[in-house]
């Protein structure tokens, strides 16, 4: 589907609140795209499309879970909202027809993270956290400047915040999210070693 008409039905789906958000997210992940030489359009697509399923009870994301069999963990049993991203996935594909694996992925991806992630995949997850209408996480005006300056650092950065953030809560900790932060500390300290 095209976008304007992506648009229009999401608008539908989602609540105003997460509306704006989503095109926040669509045209932060534009700029970072720019800034990072990759393609815009795939992150506009991403952007739009990343929370397309968040507006759901979590009671209705497990019927949706197990009725197209997609895989429960422990953890998002307890904290079914982490079901977002592979809910997104499936309504993406079949209510707005994206078939590129890349835009799909980056959807999957974008709550706990991955180890591996790709550039687009980095874009989508640091546009979701810095778009300008979110105001709550600490260190914002830095990550925001960060971002567009080295992706790899400003994961580090947002998954450590967030870990930080979940350990307080006492919130369920994914083992991805982990696994992915210590994916960036490892790529980063080895970066450094060779200089
Ligand atoms: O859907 P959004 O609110 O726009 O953003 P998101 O999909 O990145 O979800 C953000 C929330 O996800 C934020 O409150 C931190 C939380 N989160 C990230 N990793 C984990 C997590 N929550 C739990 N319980 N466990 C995780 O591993
Ligand atoms: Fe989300
Ligand atoms: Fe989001």
């Amino acid at each position: 589907m095209k976008r304007l008409e992506i648009e229009k039905k999401l608008k539908k789906y989602l609540d105003k609140e997460r509306y704006t958000h989503t095109l926040g997210v669509m045209y932060t992940a534009a700029s970072l795209a720019m800034a990072h030489q990759a393609d815009v359009e795939q992150a506009m697509y991403a952007g739009l499309l990343h929370d397309c399923a968040k507006c759901i009870s979590n009671k209705e994301k497990l019927k949706i879970c197990k009725k197209h069999k997609i895989a429960v963990s422990a953890v998002e049993k307890h904290s079914p909202f982490l079901l977002h991203a592979k809910i997104g996935v499936l309504y993406a594909k079949k209510i707005y027809k994206i078939d590129d694996p890349k835009i799909l992925h980056a959807i999957q991806v974008h709550t706990t993270g991955a180890p591996k992630m790709n550039t687009l995949d980095k874009i989508l997850f640091i546009a979701d956290y810095i778009e300008p209408n979110r105001d709550k996480a600490p260190n914002l005006e830095h990550i925001r400047k960060l971002a567009f300056d080295d992706l790899d650092q400003t994961m580090l950065q947002i998954l450590s915040d967030t870990l930080e953030y979940l350990e307080k809560k006492g919130g369920d900790i994914d083992p991805l999210t982990v696994e992915t932060y210590k994916y960036f500390n490892k790529k980063i300290k080895k970066k450094e070693d060779n200089l």
